[in-house]
């Protein structure tokens, strides 16, 4: 029996049970293996020569992407949330999406009442990136602020407009609209979004930890 990581031969056993990575013998190229997929193939041959082969796809644990939906704030139900309201629309990602009440506008700071939250998990330290799916229709809509684990609030403005459904990637609009990218410690987080301009809808989030795009 012969085992090959992603084509790779690992090791040969000729009696059973077959066991791979266990305590002994060990396969060292299964062990402290970086986050990610790979295939494994046995090879099984019996001594007329006559083989077969088995593969099977495995996940490492680490750093997923993930989506969260905008609606699914953690702090739905409380007061903070207010006055920012989850709406109905057919072309959102689960039917719904977050606007502020019209008339409600903080251009100057990150302000304490009206702010989404959404607390997510990572499995080892990562560069980490965020997009927002949203809508934007004018130079007056087009902004919110993000804020990570308490940190200082940034002014995600000038997003790109569209009064269609779309991406864009949280940018600092106080450092010529760089993209934002937050070392995390592996561990829980809490990602902060609080209301900037009224009439900017937020539909869903990317939490991504490869630097991938949704
Ligand atoms: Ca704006
Ligand atoms: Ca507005
Ligand atoms: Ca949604």
């Amino acid at each position: 029996m012969r085992l090959y990581l992603d084509g790779e031969f690992v090791r040969q056993e000729n009696v059973d049970p077959y066991e791979w990575g266990a305590a002994s013998p060990n396969d060292a190229a299964l062990r402290d293996m970086d986050p990610g997929n790979y295939t494994l193939t046995a090879i099984a041959t019996d001594t007329t020569g006559a083989s077969s082969e088995t593969s099977i796809t495995v996940s490492v644990g680490g750093n997923a992407s993930l989506y969260i939906e905008a609606e699914d704030a953690d702090n739905l139900a409380t007061g903070s949330f207010t006055p920012f309201q989850v709406l109905n629309d057919a072309g959102a990602s689960g039917g719904e999406f977050i606007e502020v009440a019209p008339g409600n506008n903080s251009f100057a700071t990150m302000p304490n009442d009206g702010y989404a939250e959404y607390t997510f998990s990572i499995a080892s330290a990562a560069e980490v990136t965020v997009h927002f799916r949203v809508q934007a229709p004018s130079g007056t809509d087009d902004s919110f602020w993000v804020r990570m684990d308490g940190g200082t609030g940034i002014k995600f403005n000038a997003i790109a407009p569209g009064s269609a459904w779309h991406w864009d990637q949280v940018h600092d609009n106080n450092s010529g609209n760089t993209p934002v990218t937050w070392n995390l410690s592996a561990g829980t987080h809490t990602l902060r979004v609080a209301y900037r301009e009224d009439g900017t809808k937020l539909d869903r989030l990317y939490i991504s930890s490869d630097g991938s795009q949704p």
